[in-house]
């Protein structure tokens, strides 16, 4: 017969431990792998984004307006100098880091964040020169800039990914004006493509069309802060934010119309009917949807070999939901979800596989903390 004092003091364990982060050591059994959450910094104010090192080590911005280097396993105190002023206010402030595809020589870096010009706020990219030694960043280029619309702090978009092909992809929100995601002279609500120096593709879908934002890719979204380039195809997929409930995967097709907001699986928070439904002729259909929100931000493919069971699928930080989503497709269909982590680590901003293969993550929280997924087999 089991004793009974220690499950008293199991389950007591349980109870303390819930609602506070996993100790290192714990296991965590999930479908396919079990693994142990390694927390490896703290203290780190709204860590959005990560960037890896070739040399090792990673770049991770905090909304507030720091980037900051974590390496040998240390976060150093020092952020780097020459960050542009942010408008840190609400979900704005500094936003994703992404390395050029040729870093290793040329030492590029893209920030996007949000900026204000006295009036109103808008999404802006601006490309640095890297000085690692010196802590600073140099040679600022303005590589795209959204238009001032609105004096509110959300819905700024900010991911950013560059294609097998080099040109850069960067999402818009459409800061709560949600017709300009319809409105092909608004940045609001698209995804935007461009060459590595902020000129505009000729063969982008809206190129030389009158009245139109040339740098316009897709548009119809509402606000993705998620994306990544699939292992298999290099096809640019995107995650965005529904309203109540309707937060949608897509892959990203020139010219198409992703249905913001005409059509959407979700309601307005006021509970009200969005636009004409969930379908209408030219507008896509999501791969995957959401009801209730996860409010997902932070998107990668397993490609790592530390999790071989994993490979391929789709990691997805959730905010509101505060857990990790694996979503497995087969092709372009969604085959399988399994919702990790929910409620054990706050909510989940960042999701990366690191060159070491590990799976990365961090937390959106004022005491933000770095902390990469382990085996436990
Ligand atoms: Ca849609």
């Amino acid at each position: 017969m089991t004793p009974r004092l220690p499950l008293c003091v199991a389950a007591l364990a349980v109870l303390l431990l819930s609602g506070s982060p996993p100790a290192a050591a714990e296991t965590i059994r999930s479908e396919r792998h079990a693994f142990r959450v390694e927390t490896l910094a703290g203290g780190l104010e709204h860590p959005w984004s990560v960037a890896f090192l070739p040399q090792g080590g990673m770049l991770i911005t905090e909304r507030a307006g720091r980037l900051r280097l974590y390496r040998g396993g240390k976060l150093d105190p020092r952020p780097f100098a020459g960050v542009p002023e942010v408008f840190a206010d609400g979900q704005g402030g500094l936003l994703e880091v992404l390395l050029h595809p040729d870093f290793a020589e040329n030492r590029l870096i893209y920030l996007s964040y949000s900026a204000h010009d006295g009036r109103a706020a808008h999404t802006r990219v601006t490309r640095y020169r890297l000085d690692l030694d010196g802590y600073r960043l140099t040679d600022g280029k303005r590589i795209f800039d959204g238009t001032p619309r609105v004096n509110t702090s959300h819905h700024f978009g900010g991911r950013m990914v560059f294609d097998r092909d080099g040109y850069l992809y960067l999402t818009v929100g459409e800061r709560g004006q949600r017709d300009d995601a319809q409105d092909l002279s608004r940045p609001g609500g698209s995804v935007m493509r461009l060459r590595d120096d902020g000129s505009v593709p000729e063969d982008n879908p809206f190129a030389g069309r009158e009245g139109a934002r040339p740098e316009i890719f897709t548009y119809g979204h509402r606000n993705p802060q998620g994306m990544a380039r699939h292992p298999g195809s290099g096809a640019i997929w995107i995650h965005e934010h529904g309203a109540r409930g309707g937060d949608e995967v897509n892959i990203l097709r020139a010219g198409r119309n992703y249905g913001w907001p005409v059509i959407s699986y979700g309601t307005h928070y006021s509970g009200g009917k969005i636009g004409v439904g969930t379908h209408k002729d030219g507008m896509e259909q999501p791969l995957h949807y959401w009801v209730p929100s996860i409010a997902p931000s932070g998107m990668a493919f397993y490609t790592g070999d530390r999790f071989p069971e994993w490979r391929g699928d789709i990691f997805v930080g959730g905010l509101i939901g505060q857990l990790l989503v694996r979503v497995r497709f087969e092709g372009t269909k969604m085959v399988r979800e399994e919702r990790l982590l929910e409620d054990r680590l706050g909510r989940i901003r960042e999701v990366r596989t690191g060159p070491d293969g590990y799976l990365y993550l961090t937390t959106d929280e004022a005491e933000g903390r770095l902390l990469r997924l382990v085996p436990a087999e």
